[in-house]
């Protein structure tokens, strides 16, 4: 699902901008630096900003009740946040910007996401009609969106509630559990003054700060809770619990690429990155867009030999791989039905002849994500 947040008047004051400058380039002419779609402002009846669900405002979404369903979700914004939730539902929180939790699925009661965040949901509602919304935090700022995102409509089918399984997964050595490693280099600043400690983007010649290829690294973040911190290249794992965790959204060992809570505080965020693989520039800036784009954004450095990695993965967590993943450890069983893999290949022997002239074809059926029946039939052929 992209939930995207349009702020019209200023899509429509940048479109005018663009058809501005296109207009002052030599040779141009109205006509040809026309902006076809956002430079007239609204379409009438169209509301003047707001979240739209895969390009539609507002949509309803049907879902079978009692029945479990992986939401994988991407916020995009100039600006404002959104407090997912979807009350009189139950939702568990799988991943946080594409990375597994620890330990999931995680009972929330709300999300919440600034732009570019992505979270993978697992919900399951009982039958009726439930407001899937971007309600009010307890301390809201000016950057919160509030509105209906979308209509939940679950209808019964009769189906079985069953439980999902609790488990956690084994990680991948770049994404090892640090929250009990020393850190190779400690860097506190504070996201102040329009920039990083008062000082604006300086371009791509300029560092912020020079990190040492193939270590760990501890950033100590101020004022996380007035500006979305997004870091490039190597994703950050939280290092210690969050003053408020937004009703447990926040914790500990969780990782992210972008950070932001207004109930976190001014004070001093920590959290950890192993510098793996990739040497040069790694840029992080504050996501709100109106503060990137006049300078709030940093280059850290990554000096030595690319490709090296951090020598104390496999210490700090034991169970991490590099090479073949281990299954997961499960803590409670799923009760749910086996689902066949989405594009198993179940075709019975009495299939139809796939043959077609010259061309040999194979055909799977394509399950849906309840996988409580094929959605149809995909025929690949060859030849
Ligand atoms: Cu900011």
């Amino acid at each position: 699902m992209l939930l995207m947040h349009l702020d019209m008047p200023a899509v429509t004051a940048a479109a005018r901008d663009y058809e501005a400058a296109c207009e002052a380039l030599p040779g141009a002419s109205r006509a040809k630096c026309a902006e076809g779609v956002w430079a007239n402002g609204a379409a009438a009846g169209v509301q003047t900003s707001g979240v739209l669900i895969n390009g539609v405002s507002t949509p309803r979404i049907d879902i079978v009740a009692h029945r479990w369903y992986r939401w994988r979700m991407v916020y995009v914004s100039s600006g404002p946040y959104i407090v997912p939730s979807l009350p009189g539902c139950e939702v568990g929180l799988l991943a946080k910007d594409g990375i597994y939790l620890s330990t999931a699925p995680r009972p929330i009661m709300r999300g919440l996401m600034s732009t570019g965040q992505r979270a993978d949901w697992v919900v399951r509602c009982p039958p009726g009609t439930h407001p899937f919304v971007s309600e009010p935090t307890n301390q809201t700022t000016g950057w919160m969106w509030q509105q209906q995102l979308a209509s939940v409509v679950a209808t019964d089918q009769n189906e079985a509630p069953c439980e999902l399984p609790t488990f956690a997964i084994n990680r991948p050595c770049y994404l090892a559990d640090l929250t009990a490693a020393t850190p190779d280099l400690a860097v506190p600043f504070a996201l102040v003054g329009g920039g990083f400690n008062g000082t604006t983007y300086g371009g791509p010649g300029s560092s912020f700060v020079n990190l040492t290829i193939g270590t760990l690294v501890e950033f100590a973040i101020e004022y996380v809770d007035t500006h979305a911190f997004h870091q490039h290249v190597n994703p950050f794992q939280i290092a210690a619990d969050p003053p408020d965790s937004f009703g447990g959204y926040f914790r500990k060992g969780d990782w992210h690429d972008g950070l932001f809570s207004p109930t976190f505080g001014p004070g001093p965020l920590r959290v950890r990155f192993q510098t793996d693989q990739y040497a040069g520039r790694q840029i992080m800036h504050c996501h709100f867009y109106s503060h990137s784009d006049f300078g709030q954004m940093a280059i850290s450095t990554i000096l030595g030999r690319e490709g090296s990695t951090w020598p104390g993965a496999a210490a700090a967590d034991p169970t991490c791989y590099t090479r073949t993943p281990a299954a997961p450890a499960v803590a409670s069983a799923s009760t749910c039905a086996a689902c066949p893999p989405l594009g198993t290949s179940v075709c019975p022997v009495a299939t139809p002849a796939v043959s077609n002239g010259s061309q040999s074809c194979t055909c799977r059926y394509v399950w849906s994500r309840g996988c409580s029946q094929p959605t149809g039939l995909e025929l690949t052929c060859r030849g």
